[in-house]
């Protein structure tokens, strides 16, 4: 109910704000007009804080609006009473309203006027049975069609189920606002999968395990958040693109989440869920039946333990009777797992899903389970392999309502990774693909990564499984081996912050999972397209424009991060994000590159290698082993070659490395230059959020580019052909800048700051200073800084004694340290500069952060 008031009172709220565009059209008697003004425009500005996503529904333009209102019914009805059908008349009164600026007029039953009829086919059957609409509808699945009757016309959405009504509203609004609406019309679409869940990693303290977008919208302070009204929008975006699940807690689960107490509180976040379609699913720690229970024991084969489980179930399912399932992460990064007691996964899986299968539950028990404290030294080791390893000699011993929740790639939401051989190695065992929509190892909020390109070719691969075409799309979701249950998991991890992510362009990221889901077979372009057009509105230069950063953005962002399989070169023991080539290597966790001063690379061949290639289907492990046709994209995922090893382009590694770094760095240049021509075009405030992001993802990739290929450069000996490795026009290190009050540092590791070294300010104030000596004329000067999480220090840039400009470091990135996750840029354009200029920056430490300094760069204007 709370979620159909928040609608409610969402519904007034739009009825305010959008019309105001109209208003000086008429659409209020001029009394009013006046009075209500002041609130429409608070009302219209506060609407493009990127909160209402693509659910914009902002007035159409043009014919397209003449199209829509000429087709328009005045009246609406839903037939049934069923929380998703009330929801769906709801967003369809609301949804047409900001689109048309008209009302419809909610009736209780069908009237004698044209209408937009909601219903199952059931509940059309009894109420306009002369219609005979008869289909073999499957569940959550759609159809939207035009039926007349004795000359009146009725535009009909209907469904086996309520929650297919609610997708096919959202459906018709998706045309409405895309321009695709026809009338009549007839289209039925049903989805790819039964499972279209999200997985939020939630805390309960309201934390979130790889979220960037603010904190939980479900917990805070150990208990489900008092004011649930995130949670109704979240569960209208998901319903939006026919998300049907979401598990609300990390997968490293407290175990207090299954608490007498606790069970309440998910009871309520279920029920804001509801009016949405969306059921809920909880994460569960294994050893919750002796940590929580107090048995002596987990071992999911003592009586005891089943029954704790048994009772646990009947327990939730009493509050919540439509719990989705668990899921469950037993025996990876040091979660409790059957291997405490010699038992096996399915042993596992199995005890917990014979409690949830009497109320229809579901178990995805996650594939992702490896050991990380192997042995960097056995070249044999290989973290690759795990999955297949561990799971498929279990197939065919999983209950039926058991689901193995895979991962894309072998390794973990790295930029590119080959499809998980496990997709291929359960036949008789229910599969998903888990997806990573949070941006963990693709640039966080910071980066703009537009992840559906990456998705579409893992699911399409085929993986020729059995010897036929298996797309991993197919597999996951049931189809190939005939399962009952299987599809798509998302890792979304959205928070409080106003747009949801803490970036509006990674939205798409979310709209394109849902996407995908219902439809795999859709293109990356198409999905974007919509995605902007109900984000960004019908302009054809904005469009065109937010396409081609949003299509580019993966190749580009790989490109400066990790190119031809070398996996994302981050920081992979710490935050994930800042560059650190070395940080995989000599350690346990297994995302090893092996790069040393010959080569680089992986073996994972079956000849000589760790044998991954061989856990493939024979055709796609014929084509990986030998190098002749293995693709350049996996080459150092999978074999180990020397830096002078030629790839099918004709470059050799080395300088692919080096090209596709200096590459990406440009391509996200030219991102924010694109961007601003749309001044103007994009409303204000998202223009400047986008803007500023892609000017600091600018900047970081320059970072990257230099760290990496640096790295490379050192490693190989071997130099870059064009020259640009190591050099740097116009640069001036601040180590060796005029010092007062700075003192030099060493960076480590060295490549992540220019020379390895950076300037710490060691007094209250502090300047580095130079005198320039080049042409006269107009410059950029970029200034390379560092921006910890632990202070804002402020800075400020002189020339000639005159202050050009002041900024503070007050991003919130996550380091301590000086190192690359830190490094960020400030642009400052239109310098004058004459020869004989002091160029100072002055720095003012704040709190631990002592307003380092690693460099400054000057440009000639138009660079
Ligand atoms: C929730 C990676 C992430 C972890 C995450 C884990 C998982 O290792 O870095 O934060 O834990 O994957 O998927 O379980």
């Amino acid at each position: 109910m709370r979620a159909i008031r928040n609608a409610e009172r969402r519904l007034v709220g739009h009825a305010l704000a959008c019309p105001f565009q109209k208003e000086s059209r008429g659409y209020f008697p001029v009394a009013i007009k006046s009075i209500v003004t002041a609130a429409f425009v608070i009302a219209c500005l506060h609407a493009e804080t990127g909160y209402d996503a693509w659910l914009r529904y902002r007035p159409i333009e043009g014919a397209a609006m003449a199209r829509v209102r000429a087709a328009l019914p005045a009246a609406i009805v839903a037939l049934g009473d069923a929380e998703p059908e009330v929801a769906a008349r709801g967003e369809l009164i609301q949804g047409l309203r900001g689109m048309t600026g008209r009302t419809v007029r909610a009736e209780a039953r069908i009237p004698r006027e044209s209408a937009i009829v909601l219903g199952t086919l059931d509940e059309l059957s009894r109420a306009a049975p002369q219609w005979n609409l008869h289909a073999q509808i499957s569940e959550d699945a759609y159809w939207l069609n035009t039926v007349m009757d004795q000359g009146t016309r009725y535009i009909v959405v209907t469904a086996s189920n309520p929650r297919g009504v609610l997708y096919g509203a959202f459906a018709l609004l998706r045309k409405i606002a895309t321009a695709e609406f026809a009338n009549p019309i007839d289209e039925r679409s049903t989805p790819y999968a039964p499972i279209r869940w999200v997985n939020q990693w939630d805390n309960l303290d309201g934390s979130i395990e790889r979220g960037y977008g603010g904190r939980s919208i479900f917990w805070e302070n150990q208990h489900a958040r008092a004011d649930l009204a995130r949670v109704a929008d979240y569960g209208r975006l998901l319903a939006s693109v026919g998300i049907n699940g979401c598990a609300i807690n990390n997968v490293n689960a407290n175990p207090r989440l299954l608490a007498p107490e606790t069970i309440p509180e998910i009871a309520r976040i279920a029920a804001v869920f509801r009016p949405w379609g969306v059921r809920v699913a909880i994460a569960v720690d294994f050893s919750s039946p002796k940590v929580l229970g107090g048995l002596g024991t987990f071992d999911p084969l003592d009586a005891g333990v089943a029954a704790w489980w048994k009772r646990k179930a009947d327990e939730l399912y009493r509050a919540i009777p439509n719990l989705a399932g668990f899921v469950l992460k037993a025996d990876s990064e040091g979660r409790a797992g059957p291997s405490t007691y010699g038992r096996t996964h399915a042993d596992a899986a199995n005890v917990v899903a014979r409690a949830l299968a009497p109320h229809g539950g579901l178990l995805l028990y996650r594939g992702f389970v490896y050991d990380h404290h192997m042995d960097w030294r056995n070249p044999k080791n290989d973290r690759a392999r795990a999955a297949y390893d561990n799971f498929h000699n279990l197939d065919g011993q999983f209950d039926s309502n058991v689901v193995i929740q895979i991962k894309n790639g072998p390794i973990d939401f790295q930029v590119r990774e080959p499809a998980s051989p496990l997709f291929a190695g359960l036949e008789k065992t229910n599969q998903a693909v888990e997806l990573q929509i949070t941006q963990e190892y693709v640039g966080q909020a910071r980066h703009t990564v537009f992840l559906v390109p990456m998705w579409k070719e893992t699911l399409d691969f085929d993986l020729h499984a059995g010897g036929a075409a298996t797309p991993v799309k197919a597999l996951a979701a049931g189809k190939t081996f005939h399962r009952p249950a299987g599809g798509f998991v998302g890792v979304a991890n959205v928070g409080l912050d106003e747009n949801w992510f803490g970036n509006h362009l990674s939205q798409a990221n979310l709209y394109g999972f849902g996407r995908l889901a219902w439809n795999p077979d859709l293109s990356s372009r198409r999905i974007v397209e919509e995605w902007t057009r109900l984000t960004f509105g019908d302009n054809p230069k904005v469009d065109e424009t937010v396409e081609s950063i949003q299509l580019g953005s993966w190749r580009t962002y790989e490109n400066y991060t990790g190119p031809l399989g070398l996996q994302t070169l981050t920081d992979i023991t710490g935050n994930h994000y800042g560059v650190n080539v070395e940080a995989s290597e000599r350690n346990g966790w297994g995302q090893w590159h092996r790069a040393d001063e010959k080569g680089v690379g992986m073996d994972r061949s079956t000849a000589a290698g760790t044998g991954y290639i061989g856990q493939y289907p024979p055709v796609v492990a014929r084509a990986w082993e030998s190098l002749a046709t293995c693709p350049d994209d996996l080459l150092l995922f999978l074999h180990h070659v020397p830096y002078t090893y030629k790839l099918h382009n004709g470059k050799t590694v080395i300088q692919y490395l080096y090209d596709s770094h200096y590459q990406g760095a440009e391509e996200v240049a030219q991102y924010a230059q694109k961007w601003k021509t749309l001044a103007g075009l994009v409303d204000e405030r998202r223009c400047r959020e986008v803007l500023a992001q892609l000017e600091y993802q600018a900047g970081q990739a320059v970072v990257w580019r230099d760290a990496v290929t640096e790295w490379f450069h050192r490693a190989s000996g071997i130099a870059d052909a064009l020259g640009r490795v190591g050099h740097y026009p116009g640069r001036f290190e601040a180590e060796a800048m005029r010092l007062d009050g700075y003192r030099v540092r060493d960076v480590v590791p060295a490549e992540d700051a220019s020379g390895g070294k950076a300037v710490a300010c060691a007094a209250a104030e502090c300047s580095a200073s130079l005198k320039y000596d080049g042409a006269a004329g107009w410059y950029t000067v970029r200034v390379q800084y560092f921006d910890q999480r632990d202070g804002v220090s402020h800075y400020r840039l002189r020339v000639a004694g005159q202050v050009i400009d002041e900024w503070e470091a007050a991003l919130s990135l996550p380091t301590a340290k000086l190192d690359s996750t830190s490094s960020t840029r400030r642009v400052i354009r239109g310098v004058a500069l004459r020869p004989g200029d002091e160029i100072r920056i002055e720095g003012r430490p704040d709190g631990g952060e002592p307003a380092a300094l690693d460099y400054i760069e000057i440009a000639p204007e138009n660079e």
